[in-house]
């Protein structure tokens, strides 16, 4: 029997040095034209608190203060996106955790400045984007 299409959704956040360069465009360019399609988007600037819940899985690693200073140090476009795959298709196109690994194309090879300020965030796994996308948004934002 053939496989049943995984059509499901992600959370994908373009980082504040991502929306201080003025990419946010070329970025979602970047999702559209792999064929995943926005559902929910706002730019929000986001406290210290509602960061550390968000990336609490990091709270004891040892550039947590420092990331928690990077993403509230700007606002943040989020976004929930659909497609086939949408999970590991969004880590495809962010490409690696440091843009120096990135492969050729992918978002973190061509924006990002550091290991640290990458310009996207992406759920790793089904899971994760369920929770990370009700961080976000409630059920009447998400078309
Ligand atoms: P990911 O964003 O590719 O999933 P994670 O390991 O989940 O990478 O790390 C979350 C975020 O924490 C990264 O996107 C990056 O902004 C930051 N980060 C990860 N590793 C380091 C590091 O070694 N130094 C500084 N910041 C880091
Ligand atoms: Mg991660």
């Amino acid at each position: 029997m053939a496989d049943k299409e995984n059509i499901e959704q992600t959370l994908s956040i373009i980082k504040p040095d991502a929306v201080g360069k003025n990419v946010i465009g070329k970025i979602i360019d970047k999702f559209e034209s792999k064929g995943l399609k926005i559902k929910a988007m706002k730019m929000v600037q986001l406290s210290e608190k509602e960061v550390e819940e968000f990336y609490s899985v990091h709270k004891e690693k040892p550039f947590f203060k420092d990331l928690v200073e990077y993403i509230t140090s700007g606002p943040v476009v989020a976004m929930v996106l659909e497609g086939k795959d949408a999970v590991i298709e969004n880590r495809v196109i962010m490409g690696a955790t440091n843009p120096k690994d990135a492969a050729p194309g992918t978002i973190r090879r061509e924006f990002a400045e550091s290991i640290e300020a990458n310009a996207v965030h992406g759920s790793d796994s089904h899971e994760n984007a369920q929770k990370e996308i009700a961080f976000f948004f409630g059920r009447r934002e998400i078309y």
